[in-house]
């Protein structure tokens, strides 16, 4: 095989990427020069090279590109996304500091956040759960229900939200993403096995991100590992602002045209607070998300 050909990153392994050509077969590319920024979801060029090998030559323009960033490093989640599925349980608990920072990047990469409660059999901490969750479904976000074992209801009440889209699950990690990947994707199974346990992480631990083909809706799905911090240092002030909608109804009552909303007199959105309109821990969350970005502004100027 040689020649050049387009393909689309399907997993990422820090050295070395597949890439998945049209007709399905994979490709173990590894990329040209020292550059290796491309992501799981990419549409890539490639130079075939050998046996199913081959040197991964550009990357395609991306409609987005879903990413966190701290003070040490970025780190990508994936690219072309249409769907954010943020998965969450009744049990364990989960954090809302989390999901508020990863509705916050989805919105700012314009990629529709979903929200999905797992373990909903798990009937004791349901309604603890849901009220956890009200601010964000106040906020308008679609909730989904599920019970990752049930094939039957995630067919009713998942799927069709799948079909035709390419959607990335993220979550914490013990909220049950590889559980509902493999319920909806039986194949994908063996590969998450096999691949951790040749790492020594462990037969159920997902280590690194990979997408998958829905057999019969036609869309992909995206499983990663689970992660502990969602930093926003690359957002703009803009951007962050972005990431809490329900701002936007208050903000032209603000006195200054650039009000960051945390102290400005005559600021819509501390109106709004205070009348209890604005969710006290959303406005907490913004405020952290704004003053790391100060922080690591006047670090680094
Ligand atoms: N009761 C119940 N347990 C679940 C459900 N989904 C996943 N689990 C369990 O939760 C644990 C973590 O699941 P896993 O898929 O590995 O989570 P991940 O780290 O998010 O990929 C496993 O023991 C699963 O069996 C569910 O809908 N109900
Ligand atoms: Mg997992
Ligand atoms: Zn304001």
């Amino acid at each position: 095989m040689s020649g050049r050909t387009q393909g689309r990153v399907i997993a990422a392994h820090g050295r070395h990427y597949t890439v998945e050509l049209v007709d399905g077969t994979l490709i173990k590319c590894f990329p040209r020069g020292k550059k290796n920024d491309a992501t799981v979801g990419d549409n890539v060029e490639i130079t075939l090279q050998g046996h199913n090998e081959g040197a991964l030559e550009t990357i395609l323009p991306r409609k987005n590109l879903l990413y966190r960033s701290d003070e040490s490093r970025s780190k990508q989640f994936a690219a072309n996304v249409d769907q954010l599925l943020f998965v969450i349980a009744v049990e364990p608990q989960f954090s809302d500091d989390l999901l508020g920072r990863a509705l916050a990047g989805a919105w700012s990469a314009d990629i529709t956040p979903v929200i999905l409660l797992n373990k909903i059999d798990l009937v004791d901490g349901l309604e603890a759960a849901r009220v956890k969750l009200a601010p964000f479904r106040q906020l308008g976000v679609q909730i989904i229900d599920v019970c990752a074992h049930d094939p039957e209801q995630l067919n009713t009440n998942l799927l069709p939200l799948l079909a035709g889209k390419t959607s990335l699950l993220l979550g914490q990690s013990a909220m049950g993403k590889s559980t509902l990947l493999n319920t909806l994707i039986p194949k994908a199974q063996a590969a998450t096995q096999m691949h951790s346990v040749a790492l020594g992480a462990g037969k159920h631990t997902t280590t690194s991100t990979r997408l998958y083909h829905l057999p019969d809706a036609g869309g992909d799905l995206i499983d990663s590992p689970g992660f502990q911090g969602f930093g926003l240092l690359h957002l703009t002030h803009k951007d962050i602002e972005r990431g809490f909608p329900e701002f936007t109804t208050h903000t032209p009552s603000c006195r200054f045209y650039n009000c960051t909303h945390q102290h400005e007199p005559g600021c819509g959105v501390l109106a709004a607070l205070a009348r209890h309109e604005i969710d006290a821990a959303r406005h907490a969350l913004y405020i952290r998300l704004i003053l790391a970005k100060s922080a690591h502004e006047s670090h680094y100027s």
